[in-house]
Protein backbone atom coordinates (compact mmCIF):
# COMPACT_ATOMS: atom_id res chain seq x y z
CA UNK A 1 0.00 0.00 0.00
CA UNK A 2 2.08 3.39 1.31
CA UNK A 3 4.58 4.63 -1.14
CA UNK A 4 6.58 5.88 1.98
CA UNK A 5 6.36 4.44 5.45
CA UNK A 6 6.40 7.59 7.18
CA UNK A 7 3.38 9.15 6.67
CA UNK A 8 -0.28 7.93 6.28
CA UNK A 9 -1.09 7.23 2.73
CA UNK A 10 -3.66 9.97 0.85
CA UNK A 11 -6.34 8.61 -0.84
CA UNK A 12 -8.61 10.78 -3.55
CA UNK A 13 -12.32 9.49 -3.87
CA UNK A 14 -14.39 10.92 -6.87
CA UNK A 15 -18.29 10.32 -6.53
CA UNK A 16 -17.90 10.36 -2.37
CA UNK A 17 -21.42 10.61 -2.08
CA UNK A 18 -22.68 7.04 -3.44
CA UNK A 19 -22.81 4.15 -2.52
CA UNK A 20 -19.55 2.78 -3.02
CA UNK A 21 -18.02 6.18 -2.26
CA UNK A 22 -19.23 5.68 1.28
CA UNK A 23 -18.07 1.97 1.87
CA UNK A 24 -14.54 2.74 0.53
CA UNK A 25 -13.72 6.16 2.65
CA UNK A 26 -14.69 3.81 5.60
CA UNK A 27 -12.46 1.09 4.57
CA UNK A 28 -9.33 3.57 3.82
CA UNK A 29 -9.62 5.32 6.93
CA UNK A 30 -9.88 2.03 8.94
CA UNK A 31 -6.96 1.34 7.34
CA UNK A 32 -4.85 4.57 8.57
CA UNK A 33 -5.08 6.63 5.30
CA UNK A 34 -6.38 10.39 4.80
CA UNK A 35 -9.21 10.29 2.90
CA UNK A 36 -10.51 12.85 0.57
CA UNK A 37 -13.39 13.04 -1.55
CA UNK A 38 -14.19 15.43 -4.31
CA UNK A 39 -17.99 16.75 -4.35
CA UNK A 40 -19.84 18.70 -6.54
CA UNK A 41 -22.14 21.21 -6.71
CA UNK A 42 -22.85 24.11 -4.69
CA UNK A 43 -24.97 22.62 -2.16
CA UNK A 44 -24.85 19.25 -2.80
CA UNK A 45 -27.21 17.19 -0.21
CA UNK A 46 -25.40 14.62 0.42
CA UNK A 47 -22.45 16.48 1.89
CA UNK A 48 -24.28 16.10 5.57
CA UNK A 49 -24.57 12.67 4.53
CA UNK A 50 -20.84 11.98 4.01
CA UNK A 51 -20.16 14.70 6.92
CA UNK A 52 -22.51 12.19 9.39
CA UNK A 53 -20.85 8.66 8.08
CA UNK A 54 -17.21 9.40 7.59
CA UNK A 55 -16.30 12.85 9.01
CA UNK A 56 -12.71 12.12 8.83
CA UNK A 57 -12.67 12.66 4.81
CA UNK A 58 -11.58 16.27 3.83
CA UNK A 59 -14.14 17.00 0.73
CA UNK A 60 -13.12 19.09 -2.10
CA UNK A 61 -14.95 21.04 -4.32
CA UNK A 62 -15.07 19.33 -7.86
CA UNK A 63 -17.01 17.73 -11.04
CA UNK A 64 -15.44 15.22 -13.69
CA UNK A 65 -16.05 17.97 -16.15
CA UNK A 66 -14.30 20.46 -14.88
CA UNK A 67 -10.42 19.72 -15.38
CA UNK A 68 -9.42 22.86 -13.26
CA UNK A 69 -11.11 21.23 -10.05
CA UNK A 70 -9.66 18.05 -10.32
CA UNK A 71 -6.41 19.87 -10.83
CA UNK A 72 -6.79 21.73 -7.41
CA UNK A 73 -7.94 18.55 -5.91
CA UNK A 74 -5.21 16.38 -6.81
CA UNK A 75 -2.65 19.26 -5.76
CA UNK A 76 -4.08 19.65 -2.42
CA UNK A 77 -4.88 16.15 -1.66
CA UNK A 78 -1.66 14.79 -3.26
CA UNK A 79 -2.95 11.26 -3.45
CA UNK A 80 -1.23 8.25 -3.91
CA UNK A 81 -4.12 6.37 -4.72
CA UNK A 82 -7.20 7.69 -6.59
CA UNK A 83 -10.37 6.42 -6.92
CA UNK A 84 -12.52 7.00 -9.79
CA UNK A 85 -16.27 6.08 -8.76
CA UNK A 86 -18.04 9.35 -9.73
CA UNK A 87 -20.57 8.66 -12.47
CA UNK A 88 -24.13 8.87 -13.68
CA UNK A 89 -24.43 5.42 -13.23
CA UNK A 90 -28.83 4.86 -13.37
CA UNK A 91 -29.20 3.18 -16.52
CA UNK A 92 -32.69 4.21 -17.79
CA UNK A 93 -31.87 8.01 -16.88
CA UNK A 94 -28.62 7.33 -19.12
CA UNK A 95 -31.27 7.35 -22.07
CA UNK A 96 -33.16 10.25 -21.08
CA UNK A 97 -29.64 12.28 -20.72
CA UNK A 98 -27.17 10.38 -23.41
CA UNK A 99 -25.15 13.37 -24.11
CA UNK A 100 -24.71 14.16 -20.24
CA UNK A 101 -23.75 10.39 -19.33
CA UNK A 102 -21.40 10.33 -22.15
CA UNK A 103 -19.88 13.85 -20.54
CA UNK A 104 -19.68 12.63 -17.11
CA UNK A 105 -19.26 8.55 -16.93
CA UNK A 106 -17.24 8.73 -20.32
CA UNK A 107 -15.42 12.17 -21.01
CA UNK A 108 -15.38 12.54 -17.42
CA UNK A 109 -12.42 9.52 -16.93
CA UNK A 110 -10.73 10.76 -20.06
CA UNK A 111 -10.48 14.46 -17.89
CA UNK A 112 -9.44 12.75 -14.73
CA UNK A 113 -6.87 10.85 -16.15
CA UNK A 114 -5.35 14.24 -17.98
CA UNK A 115 -5.58 16.11 -14.78
CA UNK A 116 -3.74 13.23 -13.18
CA UNK A 117 -0.82 13.17 -15.74
CA UNK A 118 -0.71 16.85 -15.91
CA UNK A 119 -0.80 16.67 -11.80
CA UNK A 120 1.77 13.71 -11.98
CA UNK A 121 4.56 14.82 -14.55
CA UNK A 122 7.66 12.27 -14.00
CA UNK A 123 6.03 10.83 -11.32
CA UNK A 124 3.25 9.29 -12.96
CA UNK A 125 3.86 5.84 -12.14
CA UNK A 126 3.75 7.09 -8.26
CA UNK A 127 -0.22 7.49 -8.28
CA UNK A 128 -2.18 4.65 -8.81
CA UNK A 129 -5.33 4.77 -10.05
CA UNK A 130 -8.70 2.81 -10.32
CA UNK A 131 -11.35 2.87 -12.76
CA UNK A 132 -14.99 1.58 -11.68
CA UNK A 133 -15.97 -0.21 -14.96
CA UNK A 134 -19.01 -2.30 -15.31
CA UNK A 135 -20.87 -5.38 -16.03
CA UNK A 136 -23.09 -3.41 -17.91
CA UNK A 137 -20.43 -3.35 -20.57
CA UNK A 138 -21.45 -6.83 -21.61
CA UNK A 139 -24.74 -5.97 -22.25
CA UNK A 140 -26.10 -8.34 -24.91
CA UNK A 141 -23.64 -10.91 -23.50
CA UNK A 142 -21.25 -12.99 -25.97
CA UNK A 143 -20.08 -15.36 -23.27
CA UNK A 144 -21.51 -16.69 -19.98
CA UNK A 145 -19.40 -16.11 -17.47
CA UNK A 146 -18.56 -12.88 -18.26
CA UNK A 147 -14.98 -12.59 -17.73
CA UNK A 148 -12.04 -9.93 -18.32
CA UNK A 149 -11.68 -11.69 -22.03
CA UNK A 150 -15.24 -11.30 -23.18
CA UNK A 151 -16.12 -8.96 -25.32
CA UNK A 152 -17.85 -5.87 -24.94
CA UNK A 153 -21.71 -5.09 -26.44
CA UNK A 154 -23.24 -2.42 -24.37
CA UNK A 155 -26.36 -1.75 -24.62
CA UNK A 156 -27.17 1.93 -22.82
CA UNK A 157 -24.99 5.30 -23.32
CA UNK A 158 -24.44 4.29 -19.87
CA UNK A 159 -22.60 0.71 -21.54
CA UNK A 160 -21.23 2.69 -23.88
CA UNK A 161 -20.04 5.30 -21.66
CA UNK A 162 -18.40 2.99 -19.60
CA UNK A 163 -16.38 1.12 -22.38
CA UNK A 164 -15.13 4.45 -23.47
CA UNK A 165 -13.75 5.06 -19.84
CA UNK A 166 -12.85 1.58 -19.69
CA UNK A 167 -10.36 1.22 -22.66
CA UNK A 168 -8.89 4.63 -22.00
CA UNK A 169 -8.00 3.74 -18.50
CA UNK A 170 -5.95 0.24 -20.61
CA UNK A 171 -4.49 3.27 -22.82
CA UNK A 172 -3.09 5.30 -20.32
CA UNK A 173 -1.74 2.46 -18.59
CA UNK A 174 -0.41 1.45 -22.21
CA UNK A 175 0.54 4.44 -23.67
CA UNK A 176 2.44 6.67 -20.22
CA UNK A 177 2.92 3.40 -18.14
CA UNK A 178 0.11 4.77 -15.32
CA UNK A 179 -0.77 2.51 -12.44
CA UNK A 180 -4.04 2.27 -13.65
CA UNK A 181 -6.29 -0.09 -13.12
CA UNK A 182 -10.51 -1.29 -14.23
CA UNK A 183 -12.34 -3.08 -11.80
CA UNK A 184 -15.55 -4.41 -13.71
CA UNK A 185 -17.95 -4.78 -11.23
CA UNK A 186 -21.11 -6.65 -11.28
CA UNK A 187 -24.44 -5.05 -9.41
CA UNK A 188 -23.62 -4.50 -5.69
CA UNK A 189 -26.21 -3.26 -3.79
CA UNK A 190 -26.33 -2.40 0.46
CA UNK A 191 -28.89 -0.57 2.21
CA UNK A 192 -27.07 2.21 0.88
CA UNK A 193 -27.67 1.74 -2.68
CA UNK A 194 -29.78 4.71 -4.25
CA UNK A 195 -33.85 4.10 -4.28
CA UNK A 196 -33.86 4.30 -8.48
CA UNK A 197 -32.02 0.78 -8.49
CA UNK A 198 -34.10 -1.94 -8.03
CA UNK A 199 -32.76 -3.83 -5.46
CA UNK A 200 -33.42 -0.70 -2.87
CA UNK A 201 -36.89 0.45 -4.42
CA UNK A 202 -37.82 -3.06 -3.97
CA UNK A 203 -36.40 -3.54 -0.12
CA UNK A 204 -38.14 0.17 0.81
CA UNK A 205 -40.92 -0.30 -1.10
CA UNK A 206 -41.94 -3.94 0.54
CA UNK A 207 -41.38 -2.24 4.11
CA UNK A 208 -43.34 0.48 3.67
CA UNK A 209 -46.18 -2.26 2.73
CA UNK A 210 -45.51 -4.27 5.81
CA UNK A 211 -45.70 -0.97 7.90
CA UNK A 212 -49.18 0.00 6.25
CA UNK A 213 -47.26 3.18 4.11
CA UNK A 214 -47.49 2.18 0.31
CA UNK A 215 -49.92 -0.59 -1.04
CA UNK A 216 -48.35 -1.32 -4.29
CA UNK A 217 -44.73 -2.29 -5.76
CA UNK A 218 -44.71 -1.29 -9.43
CA UNK A 219 -41.88 -2.64 -11.64
CA UNK A 220 -40.68 -2.98 -15.22
CA UNK A 221 -38.96 -6.30 -16.74
CA UNK A 222 -39.11 -8.99 -13.86
CA UNK A 223 -37.39 -11.70 -15.75
CA UNK A 224 -34.13 -9.97 -16.08
CA UNK A 225 -31.40 -11.37 -14.04
CA UNK A 226 -28.35 -9.93 -12.43
CA UNK A 227 -25.80 -11.18 -10.72
CA UNK A 228 -25.85 -9.41 -7.46
CA UNK A 229 -23.46 -8.75 -3.96
CA UNK A 230 -22.40 -6.92 -1.35
CA UNK A 231 -20.99 -3.31 -2.17
CA UNK A 232 -19.02 -3.99 1.43
CA UNK A 233 -17.57 -6.69 -0.34
CA UNK A 234 -16.72 -4.59 -3.39
CA UNK A 235 -14.79 -2.08 -2.09
CA UNK A 236 -11.97 -4.65 -0.90
CA UNK A 237 -11.62 -5.54 -3.95
CA UNK A 238 -11.06 -2.19 -5.69
CA UNK A 239 -8.45 -1.42 -3.04
CA UNK A 240 -6.65 -4.52 -2.87
CA UNK A 241 -6.07 -4.19 -7.43
CA UNK A 242 -4.53 -0.65 -6.10
CA UNK A 243 -1.92 -2.89 -3.71
CA UNK A 244 -0.63 -5.36 -6.66
CA UNK A 245 2.77 -4.27 -8.49
CA UNK A 246 1.34 -4.79 -11.72
CA UNK A 247 -2.08 -2.67 -12.44
CA UNK A 248 -4.77 -4.89 -14.80
CA UNK A 249 -8.29 -5.57 -14.86
CA UNK A 250 -10.53 -7.77 -12.67
CA UNK A 251 -14.30 -9.17 -13.08
CA UNK A 252 -15.49 -9.05 -9.75
CA UNK A 253 -18.90 -10.70 -9.10
CA UNK A 254 -20.44 -13.35 -7.22
CA UNK A 255 -21.14 -16.24 -9.47
CA UNK A 256 -24.62 -16.30 -8.95
CA UNK A 257 -27.93 -14.76 -11.20
CA UNK A 258 -30.81 -14.34 -10.19
CA UNK A 259 -34.15 -12.75 -11.45
CA UNK A 260 -35.92 -9.74 -10.06
CA UNK A 261 -38.37 -11.98 -9.61
CA UNK A 262 -36.39 -14.02 -6.96
CA UNK A 263 -35.09 -10.57 -5.42
CA UNK A 264 -38.93 -9.94 -4.91
CA UNK A 265 -39.60 -13.58 -3.64
CA UNK A 266 -36.58 -13.26 -0.73
CA UNK A 267 -37.60 -9.45 -0.01
CA UNK A 268 -41.39 -10.07 0.41
CA UNK A 269 -40.69 -13.47 2.21
CA UNK A 270 -38.53 -11.18 5.03
CA UNK A 271 -41.82 -9.99 6.23
CA UNK A 272 -43.65 -12.95 5.91
CA UNK A 273 -45.65 -12.67 2.45
CA UNK A 274 -45.58 -15.55 -0.12
CA UNK A 275 -48.69 -14.72 -2.25
CA UNK A 276 -46.60 -11.55 -2.93
CA UNK A 277 -48.34 -10.92 -6.48
CA UNK A 278 -50.87 -9.06 -4.89
CA UNK A 279 -48.89 -6.41 -4.15
CA UNK A 280 -46.60 -5.94 -7.71
CA UNK A 281 -47.85 -4.03 -10.75
CA UNK A 282 -46.11 -4.17 -14.11
CA UNK A 283 -45.73 -0.74 -15.63
CA UNK A 284 -44.27 -0.32 -19.20
CA UNK A 285 -42.95 2.73 -18.25
CA UNK A 286 -40.20 1.15 -16.23
CA UNK A 287 -38.92 -0.77 -19.09
CA UNK A 288 -35.98 0.03 -21.29
CA UNK A 289 -35.44 0.69 -24.53
CA UNK A 290 -33.16 -1.94 -24.77
CA UNK A 291 -32.27 -4.68 -22.42
CA UNK A 292 -29.35 -6.26 -20.41
CA UNK A 293 -31.11 -9.53 -19.84
CA UNK A 294 -28.88 -11.99 -17.74
CA UNK A 295 -25.22 -11.22 -16.16
CA UNK A 296 -23.28 -13.43 -14.23
CA UNK A 297 -19.41 -12.70 -13.88
CA UNK A 298 -16.67 -15.37 -13.18
CA UNK A 299 -14.16 -14.10 -10.67
CA UNK A 300 -11.67 -16.26 -10.72
CA UNK A 301 -8.83 -13.95 -11.67
CA UNK A 302 -9.93 -12.08 -8.93
CA UNK A 303 -9.63 -14.77 -6.77
CA UNK A 304 -6.44 -16.06 -7.86
CA UNK A 305 -4.53 -12.74 -7.92
CA UNK A 306 -5.82 -10.38 -5.22
CA UNK A 307 -7.61 -13.77 -2.76
CA UNK A 308 -10.41 -11.88 -3.04
CA UNK A 309 -14.15 -13.65 -2.83
CA UNK A 310 -17.13 -12.34 -1.35
CA UNK A 311 -19.00 -12.94 1.34
CA UNK A 312 -22.76 -12.21 1.81
CA UNK A 313 -24.69 -14.00 -0.81
CA UNK A 314 -28.19 -12.92 -2.40
CA UNK A 315 -30.64 -14.12 0.12
CA UNK A 316 -28.70 -12.73 3.04
CA UNK A 317 -28.31 -9.35 1.06
CA UNK A 318 -31.87 -8.84 0.39
CA UNK A 319 -33.07 -9.77 3.54
CA UNK A 320 -30.50 -7.04 5.39
CA UNK A 321 -31.77 -4.65 2.72
CA UNK A 322 -35.34 -4.81 3.83
CA UNK A 323 -34.33 -5.26 7.78
CA UNK A 324 -32.71 -1.98 7.41
CA UNK A 325 -35.52 0.05 5.40
CA UNK A 326 -38.25 -1.21 8.28
CA UNK A 327 -35.82 -0.06 11.00
CA UNK A 328 -34.80 3.42 9.18
CA UNK A 329 -39.00 3.90 8.51
CA UNK A 330 -39.92 2.59 11.79
CA UNK A 331 -37.92 5.16 13.49
CA UNK A 332 -38.94 8.07 11.23
CA UNK A 333 -36.20 8.17 9.16
CA UNK A 334 -37.63 8.56 5.71
P1 LIG B 1 -23.82 6.15 -7.16
O1 LIG B 1 -24.29 5.81 -5.80
O2 LIG B 1 -24.79 6.52 -8.22
O3 LIG B 1 -22.75 7.36 -7.01
C1 LIG B 1 -22.32 8.08 -8.12
C2 LIG B 1 -21.43 9.20 -7.63
O4 LIG B 1 -20.97 9.95 -8.77
C3 LIG B 1 -22.12 10.18 -6.70
O5 LIG B 1 -21.24 10.48 -5.65
C4 LIG B 1 -22.34 11.39 -7.58
O6 LIG B 1 -22.34 12.60 -6.87
C5 LIG B 1 -21.08 11.33 -8.44
N1 LIG B 1 -21.17 12.16 -9.63
C6 LIG B 1 -22.20 12.25 -10.51
N2 LIG B 1 -21.93 13.17 -11.44
C7 LIG B 1 -20.70 13.68 -11.15
C8 LIG B 1 -19.88 14.66 -11.74
N3 LIG B 1 -20.26 15.35 -12.84
N4 LIG B 1 -18.68 14.94 -11.17
C9 LIG B 1 -18.29 14.27 -10.06
N5 LIG B 1 -19.02 13.33 -9.46
C10 LIG B 1 -20.22 13.03 -10.00
O7 LIG B 1 -22.93 4.96 -7.75
P2 LIG B 1 -22.26 3.71 -6.99
O8 LIG B 1 -23.23 2.60 -6.99
O9 LIG B 1 -21.62 4.17 -5.75
O10 LIG B 1 -21.15 3.32 -8.07
C11 LIG B 1 -19.85 3.89 -8.03
C12 LIG B 1 -19.23 3.75 -9.41
O11 LIG B 1 -19.18 2.38 -9.79
C13 LIG B 1 -19.99 4.45 -10.53
O12 LIG B 1 -19.03 4.91 -11.47
C14 LIG B 1 -20.83 3.35 -11.16
O13 LIG B 1 -21.11 3.65 -12.49
C15 LIG B 1 -19.86 2.19 -11.03
N6 LIG B 1 -20.47 0.86 -10.92
C16 LIG B 1 -21.45 0.61 -9.99
C17 LIG B 1 -21.96 -0.67 -9.88
C18 LIG B 1 -23.01 -0.99 -8.84
O14 LIG B 1 -23.65 -2.05 -8.96
N7 LIG B 1 -23.20 -0.18 -7.82
C19 LIG B 1 -21.49 -1.70 -10.70
C20 LIG B 1 -20.50 -1.40 -11.62
C21 LIG B 1 -19.97 -0.13 -11.73
P3 LIG B 1 -23.67 13.45 -6.52
O15 LIG B 1 -24.04 13.05 -5.14
O16 LIG B 1 -23.21 14.83 -6.61
O17 LIG B 1 -24.71 13.07 -7.54
O1 LIG C 1 -31.13 -1.92 -10.45
P1 LIG C 1 -30.99 -1.52 -11.87
O2 LIG C 1 -31.45 -0.17 -12.25
O3 LIG C 1 -29.46 -1.77 -12.22
P2 LIG C 1 -28.68 -2.00 -13.61
O4 LIG C 1 -29.42 -1.42 -14.76
O5 LIG C 1 -28.32 -3.44 -13.69
O6 LIG C 1 -27.38 -1.11 -13.38
C1 LIG C 1 -26.66 -1.14 -12.15
O7 LIG C 1 -25.67 -2.15 -12.25
C2 LIG C 1 -24.64 -1.90 -13.25
C3 LIG C 1 -23.70 -3.10 -13.22
O8 LIG C 1 -24.15 -4.08 -14.12
C4 LIG C 1 -23.95 -0.60 -12.89
F1 LIG C 1 -22.94 -0.38 -13.75
C5 LIG C 1 -24.95 0.54 -12.93
O9 LIG C 1 -24.32 1.75 -12.56
C6 LIG C 1 -26.06 0.24 -11.91
O10 LIG C 1 -25.50 0.29 -10.63
O11 LIG C 1 -31.78 -2.57 -12.80
C7 LIG C 1 -31.56 -3.96 -12.70
C8 LIG C 1 -32.59 -4.69 -13.52
C9 LIG C 1 -32.76 -4.19 -14.96
O12 LIG C 1 -32.83 -5.31 -15.81
C10 LIG C 1 -34.09 -3.47 -14.96
O13 LIG C 1 -34.78 -3.50 -16.22
O14 LIG C 1 -33.87 -4.51 -12.90
C11 LIG C 1 -34.83 -4.28 -13.92
N1 LIG C 1 -35.98 -3.59 -13.33
C12 LIG C 1 -37.26 -4.05 -13.32
N2 LIG C 1 -38.07 -3.16 -12.77
C13 LIG C 1 -35.96 -2.38 -12.77
C14 LIG C 1 -37.27 -2.10 -12.39
N3 LIG C 1 -34.95 -1.52 -12.52
C15 LIG C 1 -35.25 -0.37 -11.88
N4 LIG C 1 -34.24 0.48 -11.61
N5 LIG C 1 -36.53 -0.04 -11.51
C16 LIG C 1 -37.58 -0.87 -11.76
O15 LIG C 1 -38.73 -0.56 -11.43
Amino acid sequence: MPRSSSTPPRALITGITGQDGLYLAELLLSKGYEVHGIIRGQNNPRRELVEELVPDVRLHNGDLTDMSSLMRALSVSQPDEVYNLGAISFVAYSWENAALTSDVTAKGVLTMLEALRLYAGDDLGGVRFYQASSSEMFGKVQETPQRESTLLWPRSPYGVSKVFGHYMTINYRESYGMHASSGILFNHESPRRGEEFVTRKVAKTVAKIHLGLADELVLGNLDARRDWGYAGDYVEAMWLMLQQDEPDDYVIATGVSHSIRDLVTIAFDQVGVSDWEKYVRQDPKFLRPAEVDTLVGDASKAKQVLGWEPKVDFETLVRMMVDADLDALKAGWK
